[in-house]
């Protein structure tokens, strides 16, 4: 594998060195030709025509000398505590802009890299690796990645099966080995599996003592796992070893599609579901875990951020009573919109599938099975978020 320096900016853009050599090979764009101290600014002109002002105290927050960021871990090791009172001397050095500050400590940043964050240029965001949300359209079919491209070191394959998960919520991998455990060494590549009350890693089957409806064989409406928790988890991961028994079909949806839809048909049954929280609670022998929390949470954009929906560990419905039967108008809209056949797909994981989805935006069930007709095995676990982007950066950086 070929090593990669972490980078603790966006990658393929310049950034403040301050080793001299590196510096020589500026990245690509605009030549600083100006840069003037006026007050409490440093103003900076290139030769594309732009200029921009850039406050002493942020310039000084930025430095990345070995002093202001740690050498190793290229982390920040300045604190921005005091004002700046004298105006540093500002100078144009080998194309670089060179700042001397009234203690002697000396700056210097690479001119693409300012010219990228002008502070006037609020546009600027950091380079996009994770993909934006793609909403299903209907006759969405999830993307497919072979178990062999997933594993190899110098393929595309993880990458691939990354990108479709964070865009679209699901992704099937196919032709996986049919051996036990198999879930937790492809987790194992993202990162660490994330534990909960049914332990790090679960078997999905039927089993004489369930505490759990998915350990039975009844049918699962569209549901999300875990929302009595805080924080449920991100991503889960069902790998399928078994699947002979009649029935037993996944079903899947977009809950931030349909979500949307809720809006655009009901804004006030939109509006109910995402501003009244409700009870979620499990309880068994050992854990009683439970949460208030509305079905839809948006963002501060009003967007959708996390759907929540478990019908069977919804907990006694505690709203005042003027406000009930408007409530269950507004799940009972939700609930069709999520089962309309325009909205969930349906199909039957094969052994050696492994289905992936984003917990907290896209729904999952199954139909019912019939244990006597033959065996139905899947193994799950779940992953947090940040370690798939995480993934996609670093496999990003050794393009
Ligand atoms: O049996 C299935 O297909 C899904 C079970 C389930 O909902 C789960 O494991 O979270
Ligand atoms: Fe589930
Ligand atoms: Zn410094």
């Amino acid at each position: 594998m070929q090593t990669a320096t972490p980078q603790h900016d966006e990658q393929n853009t310049a950034r403040p060195r301050i080793d001299m050599g590196e510096l020589a090979a500026h990245a690509e764009g605009p030549a600083l030709v100006d840069a003037v101290t006026t007050g409490a600014r440093v103003t900076l002109r290139w030769d594309d025509d732009t200029q921009a002002h850039f406050p002493w105290l942020w310039l000084r927050d930025h430095c990345a000398c070995v002093e202001c960021r740690h050498p190793l871990t290229r982390e920040r090791l300045f604190i921005p505590l005091d004002d700046i009172e004298t105006p540093p001397a500002a100078r144009v050095v080998d194309g670089n802009l060179l700042l001397s500050w009234a203690d002697d400590h000396v700056s210097r940043f690479d001119p693409v890299w300012l010219h990228q964050r002008r502070l006037e240029n609020a546009a600027f965001t950091p380079a996009q690796i994770v993909p934006p949300r793609r909403p299903w359209h209907v006759g969405f079919t999830p993307e497919r990645v072979s178990h062999n491209d997933f594993m190899e070191e110098e393929g595309d394959g993880e990458r691939q099966w990354l990108e479709a998960l964070l865009r679209d919520g699901l992704v099937l991998l196919d032709d996986g080995p049919l051996v036990e455990e198999e879930v937790s060494r492809l987790a194992g590549r993202i990162g660490p599996m994330r534990a909960t009350n049914f332990g790090a890693r679960f078997d999905v089957r039927s089993k004489p003592n369930p505490n759990n409806a998915a350990y039975t064989p009844i049918a699962l409406a569209l549901h999300t796992d875990l929302p009595n928790w805080r924080q449920p988890p991100d991503i889960q991961l069902l790998y399928c070893l078994q699947n002979e028994a009649e029935g037993g079909e996944s079903t899947f949806a977009d809950g931030f599609t349909v979500a949307e839809i809720l809006r655009q048909e009901s804004p006030e049954h939109f509006r109910i579901l995402s501003e009244t929280p409700i009870d979620f609670r499990f309880q068994d022998e050992e854990h009683d875990i439970a949460i208030r929390a509305p079905i839809i949470e948006l963002d501060e954009d009003g967007r959708p951020l996390e759907i929540r929906f478990n019908n069977w560990i919804r907990d006694t419905l505690r709203l005042p009573l003027h406000d009930v039967d408007a409530w269950y108008a507004a799940y009972r809209h939700f609930w069709q919109l999520l089962h309309d056949p325009r909205h969930q797909i349906e199909f039957a994981l094969a052994p050696g599938q492994m289905i992936a989805f984003d917990n907290r935006r896209v729904l999952h069930g199954r139909r019912a099975f019939d244990p006597n007709t033959g065996k139905r095995h899947l193994q799950g676990t779940y992953l947090d978020l940040d370690l798939l982007e995480s993934r996609l950066r670093v496999l990003s950086r050794q393009r």
